[in-house]
């Protein structure tokens, strides 16, 4: 299989690279940070191809998609891992450069993804587009706002495509995690606050970058009529929020 990641150079995206190609596969490991993603490919071999690629960006896209090699193009699995959370503030205090970060990333940049790579999936009549959404898009909780706003967008736009595709072979799943340590998700949304990022996962034991690669793994691997349209997977140690209610 050719896979394609999206956010490729750390967290979920370089263990679903490394997950891929340990089992024989070729992954196209696509982010920003080509320092990152270098050392990735030196670490994974020619069966990782390196692409600088920012998802927020079309222009972007367009020409990291124009330049891949030719034996690199058919791909089997998009994987649109690309995202970010950034403040945990109420949406009243939030600055609105925030939400539009995580509109274009997570919202926009998803979709560009998947509006370039769909069509060729349907041709063959073969194909599988994985979607990160997260718990945040199902369950509100304070300083989620926009957010969880995006996931539940990356939900229902995956099972939409799922509406889209039935009878032409391509497959669509969200795979929405909780409560996930070892990656850089609450450095970036706590702007760089290591020690309250450290905080979020103090006396717990989180889901791992592992166990969402190996999920990809298992969903990408499974007979041809099997799509698994959502799965949603927490910690043992995670639960549902009570509701709110503020009393005079
Ligand atoms: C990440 C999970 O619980 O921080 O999407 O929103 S959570």
């Amino acid at each position: 299989m050719i896979v394609f990641v999206t956010g490729a150079s750390a967290g979920f995206g370089a263990e679903m690279a490394r997950t891929f190609v340990k089992h024989g596969h070729q992954v196209v490991m696509a982010a920003r940070r080509m320092d990152r993603l270098d050392a990735l490919a030196r670490e994974l071999g020619e069966s990782a191809l390196p692409v600088e690629m920012d998802v927020a960006s079309k222009e972007s896209i367009d020409e990291a998609l124009s330049m891949l090699p030719q034996s690199w193009r058919q791909i089997d699995v998009l994987i649109n891992n690309a995202g970010l959370a950034l403040n945990t503030l109420p949406a009243h205090q939030v600055p609105l450069a925030d939400w539009e970060t995580m509109i274009d990333t997570n919202c926009k940049g998803l979709v560009t993804m998947t509006h370039a790579l769909l069509p060729a999936m349907v041709e063959r009549g073969s194909g599988l587009i994985i979607n990160l959404g997260s718990v945040a898009g199902a369950y509100p909780y304070p300083g989620g706002n926009v957010y969880g706003a995006t996931k539940a967008f990356v939900e229902q736009f995956t099972l939409n495509l799922r509406a889209d595709l039935v009878g032409t072979g391509v497959r669509a799943t969200n795979l929405a995690p909780g409560l996930c340590g070892g990656t850089e998700f609450s450095n970036v949304r706590l702007k760089g606050d290591d020690a309250a990022a450290a905080k979020v996962y103090e006396g717990t034991t989180p889901l791992t970058a592992k166990d969402i690669a190996d999920t990809c793994y298992w969903i990408a691997t499974l007979p041809p009529h099997v799509n698994i349209n959502l799965i949603e997977m927490m910690p043992t140690c995670q639960g549902f929020g009570p509701l709110n209610i503020r009393r005079a």
